[in-house]
Parts: structure tokens; sequence; C-alpha cells
């Protein structure tokens, strides 16, 4: 469709998160199997995955409060529980330096809505720390939410992290996933610094540096 956006511009202040629904093109999965998931880690990797959710599980688990941010220009800040990107990628073991290499991250999605893609830099993931998110604030995530597991940078608005993960791919080439392209967003996706709808905070608050917003 023409002209169709990933996020639905706001009207009014979100004092409250906007629904998930909103801004979840391509789902949420109507049902998710959790006994035949799996987290699969391809491309230029030495040692292919696929991790079950127990696989995911027994990797070292960390909980970050921290701030995710919506290209519409709302934040909403979180204790967001799971495993770091770097585990799963030094079990998988990439060929190419993770200066080089990029992270295709694809959905389940839906037989209706086809997956959801989005690509991102590894180098810089890495070193923001960057999650493989199965809580929020404690609790399993919900379908709406990205269950079973869902990539998150926090430097990058929320359109370059897929929720209802099935795939992560190491490549050398970096596009625009379909929705992105639809909805004409950059590819790079680093937060820019202006004014966001602090949801949390009720409070429209100005960010002063690109990228993850550390300052309240
Ligand atoms: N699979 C998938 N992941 C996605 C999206 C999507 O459409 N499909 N939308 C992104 C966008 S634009 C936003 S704002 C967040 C919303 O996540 P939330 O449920 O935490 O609000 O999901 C991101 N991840
Ligand atoms: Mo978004």
């Amino acid at each position: 469709m023409a002209g169709s956006h990933i996020c639905t511009p706001l009207g009014r202040p979100p004092f409250r998160k906007p629904s998930s629904l909103l801004y979840y093109q391509d789902g949420p999965p109507h049902a998710v199997d959790i006994d035949t998931w799996r987290l699969n880690v391809r491309g230029l990797v030495q040692r292919p995955l696929s991790l079950t959710y127990a696989d995911v599980q027994r990797l070292p688990r960390v909980t970050m409060n921290r701030r995710t941010v919506c290209v519409c220009n709302w934040s909403v800040r979180h204790d967001y529980g799971g495993v770091l990107l770097k585990d799963v990628m030094a079990l998988a073991s990439p060929f190419e330096t993770a200066h080089d290499s990029f992270l295709r991250q694809e959905s389940m999605g839906t037989a209706e809505k086809g997956t959801y893609a989005s690509t991102v830099r590894l180098g810089p993931a890495l070193e923001r720390a960057a999650l493989l998110c199965d809580t929020i604030d404690g609790r399993s995530l919900s379908l709406e939410r990205g269950f079973p597991l869902r990539f998150i940078d926090f430097g990058l608005y929320l359109y370059k992290c897929v929720k209802g993960l099935s795939c992560l791919e190491l490549t050398t080439t970096w596009e625009l996933g379909e929705w992105e392209a639809r909805a004409g967003y950059p590819l790079d996706g680093t937060i820019k610094p202006k004014k966001y709808w602090i949801c949390d905070l009720e409070d429209r608050r100005l960010a002063t540096t690109p990228g993850e917003i550390k300052d309240f």
C-alpha cells in the first residue's frame, strides 16, 4: 500500500504508551507453539544455530532498565530482561569481523501479512549491549509485545528492532526491510536529538544527543 506508515502518527500526547498493535505490521502471530519455535542464527557464522526457547533461557541472563523510542516521537522506560546479543553471537562465531557485518532480523510474521525484517550494523549493536529480550518488567512478553523474543538496540528507533523473532542472519549487505521501505524510514535509524513524549514520566522532554536516551 503506497504511503503506508509503520507508525501511525499520534494525534495527542501519548501519556500512556500507544498500543503495540498499532505498530505490529506483520503480526502479532495468532499463536506461538513454544515447543517448535526456534531462533535460527545463520549467514556468515561458523556455527549456525537453531536455538529452542530453553536454549535461550540457559544463556547468562541480564535485566536492564533502559529507554526505547519510537520514530513517532514517544518513548518508554522499562526493565528489559533477556540475553545479550553478544552471547548468542559468541555461540555462532561470526566469520566476518563485527565491524564489517550486518545483522538482519526477521520475524515469524503471519500468513496474511508476511514477515517483518530489519538490518542493523552488528558492531555498534554489540557495543551498545543490544538485547534479545524475553521479559518486560519481569513478565514474559505478550504476543503483542513480541513473544517469545524481541531484538532491542536501544540506540536505534524501534522500527529497527524486530519482535516475534525467528531468524538472525549475519550478512555483508545493509538493506531496508520491506515495511521500512514502504514507510520511507532511514536505513540507519539512530535516535535523533529532539523532543519526545515520555510516556512513563507523563512529560515532553528534549533528548540532546543522538542515540540512546540516558538522561531521563
Ligand atoms: N515484527 C515486528 N517487530 C516490530 C514492528 C513490526 O511491525 N513488526 N514494529 C516496530 C515498531 S515501529 C515499534 S514502535 C515497536 C513497538 O513495540 P512495543 O510493543 O514495545 O510498543 O515494535 C517494533 N518491532
Ligand atoms: Mo515505531
